[in-house]
């Protein structure tokens, strides 16, 4: 069943559903309406057993804790669902996902690996103006309950022009330092000057994971200064913090305007090199004051 079929050719992300089967056939890989439905169709690509036991995960009955949810708005009546797109990442942070080994930061609450830095991206873009409207992470394992039992969260936030909402209030600390996150490859040069600012450092993997802790005010900013992040990594926190009063923007196209420069979604062109990357680099933060200083100190 399609839900929203005026979305339907706007839907991009980093997997494709189709495969090439062991005889060379082409195959599209869909969820079915019952579980049968989609395990005959993945069988298509898998033995039988692999096959009823992923449609078995792919059809299982989630069961959210409603007050964590938050109250979710109902949406305008007039939205137009043809004017917008999907970014997704089924999973970031693939490596810790496969690895599963545990690594801690000095800072209580943040992994530098481990599966808690593995998130579900869905981000909703307004085809029009490229801005990201509604964000779903999903931090499928939050916390290890038992062996092989973890605990999930969702996040979520909406900023479309008369509706704001999101499930992430969250206090912000009151820290004697500001604290930063970055991918353990990042430049040292860059580092010192935000050090010099005063600056505390995390190293943490995966794109959405380091965003989500923007998001929770565990960290104040995020920065990366390398293309290594792709549309389908960005679009859903980015739609969140936007809900929250904060923003994504492009670190070089920042620097060079000498101005907060938003990441934004148009549609993909032939004609860019590597449309699909954050080439630029990026900077997150939910509290835009935070700017300033860091862009005339990285601008210096
Ligand atoms: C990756 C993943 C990596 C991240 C990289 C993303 O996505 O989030 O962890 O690098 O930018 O593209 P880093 O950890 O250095 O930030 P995926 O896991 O989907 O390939
Ligand atoms: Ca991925
Ligand atoms: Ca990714």
């Amino acid at each position: 069943m399609i839900l929203f079929p005026a979305m339907r050719e706007a839907i991009n992300g980093e997997e494709s559903p189709n495969f090439t089967n062991a005889d060379g056939e082409s195959v599209t890989i869909a969820v079915g309406a019952t579980t049968e439905e989609t395990a005959q169709c993945l069988g298509a690509i898998l033995n039988v057993e692999a096959a009823e036991v992923l449609a078995n995960e792919v059809h299982r009955e989630v069961i959210y804790e409603e007050a964590l949810l938050g109250e979710i708005p109902t949406l305008p009546e007039d939205l137009d669902y043809g004017n917008l797109g999907i970014w997704i990442d089924p999973i970031d942070g693939t490596a810790e996902y496969i690895s599963g080994d545990s690594i801690f930061t000095d800072f209580p609450g943040i992994t530098s690996t481990g599966l808690d830095c593995v998130t579900v991206l869905v981000g909703v873009y307004d085809r029009t103006n490229g801005r990201p409207v509604i964000g779903v992470v999903s931090q499928p394992f939050h916390n290890k309950l038992d062996e092989n039992l973890y605990r999930s969260l969702v996040f979520w936030g909406v900023c479309l022009p008369d509706l704001q909402a999101n499930n992430c209030q969250f206090e912000r600390p009151s820290r004697d330092n500001r604290l930063g996150i970055f991918s353990s490859s990042e430049n040292g040069d860059i580092l010192q000057r935000i050090m010099e600012l005063g600056y505390e450092f995390a190293f943490a993997a995966g794109a959405g994971h380091k965003a989500l802790k923007v998001i929770t005010w565990e960290v104040d900013l995020y920065l990366l200064s390398k293309g290594s992040t792709f549309k389908w990594d960005t679009c859903a926190p980015q739609a969140i913090l936007r809900s929250l009063g904060g923003d994504i923007y492009s670190y070089r196209g920042s620097i060079s305007e000498c101005k907060p420069v938003p990441l934004c979604y148009q549609e993909v062109s032939e004609e860019v090199d590597n449309p699909k990357c954050n080439k630029d680099g990026l900077i997150a933060v939910r509290d835009v004051e935070l700017l300033e200083d860091l862009l005339q100190k990285l601008t210096a």
